[in-house]
């Protein structure tokens, strides 16, 4: 059975950024299944380079774009080297983010901002290097990795769970000004996956047995089971959806 071509990325290029682990790592790896060239973005070169190689050892055409999200000179330059090197970007994915918990009594303004800065800026100065020229082809997927956090929080995460609002209407305004020039924005939202980002609350008995209880599907996400939503949106499949929220939570958010 041939592969639908409305989910074919070959010939596409993808930025992702945050992608040398964790879910940017998975969607990078998801796209790259379905014919995508991957543009490998995060601070730390050495791990990019070698992520970069396990991906070609799975066939993928992967280049290292490694520049820090939160300067907008540095992503303006990164995107102009990698398209006159690498070709256009025809796919963002703005997933680069951190986790700084505190409660919000005790958080400090840099915990505040650094969390802000990564998790929501980012996606504005990337979009910003990347989206003029995809109006100039009339064409461009953007996909903002936002959370279960655009909708809920809960305590010692105000930061993350702000950010993460923010990046929804984001993800809203951009659709808003940029459909009519052929692009598509769209995010999609996890809910608790085991990524180094959790680590320290999939280790932890209590708070593992209570996401176990409270999602649905009765378990913590797998980064992989992101790369379906990422294909769709990524692909010509979604040409007329915008603005909108895949939330991939097994039902977290479904349920009281
Ligand atoms: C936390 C977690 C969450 C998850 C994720 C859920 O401290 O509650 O870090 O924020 O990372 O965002 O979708």
């Amino acid at each position: 059975m041939a592969q639908n071509p409305l989910f074919d990325l070959n010939g596409r290029t993808a930025l992702v950024t945050g992608s040398s682990r964790g879910l940017g790592l998975a969607i990078a790896r998801g796209l790259a299944q379905a014919g995508a060239a991957i543009a490998l973005n995060g601070r730390d070169e050495e791990r990019l380079a070698a992520t970069a190689e396990v991906l070609r050892s799975e066939g993928a055409r992967v280049v290292p774009a490694p520049f820090d999200v939160t300067d907008g000179g540095a992503a303006a330059r990164a995107v102009e080297r990698l398209e006159a090197e690498f070709g256009p970007v025809d796919i963002l994915v703005n997933n680069a983010g951190i986790q700084q918990r505190s409660p919000l009594l005790e958080m400090s303004e840099a915990q505040w901002r650094a969390v802000i800065d990564t998790n929501l800026t980012s996606a504005f100065l990337v979009a910003r290097a990347v989206a003029p020229r995809m109006v100039a082809r009339r064409a461009g997927k953007i996909i903002n990795i936002c959370s279960v956090m655009s909708e809920v929080s809960r305590p010692t995460i105000a930061n993350y769970a702000a950010a993460k609002g923010g990046l929804k209407m984001l993800t809203r305004a951009m659709a808003v000004e940029w459909a009519r020039h052929g692009l598509q924005a769209n995010a999609i939202a996890p809910g608790y996956f085991m990524t180094e980002l959790n680590r320290p609350l999939v280790e932890n008995p209590e708070f593992n047995a209570w996401i176990c209880q409270r999602t649905p599907a009765g378990r913590w996400g797998e980064p992989h089971e992101l790369a379906g939503a990422a294909v769709f949106l990524a692909s010509r499949a979604s040409d007329f959806v915008n603005g909108q929220v895949l939330y991939v939570d097994g039902g977290i958010l479904a349920a009281l």
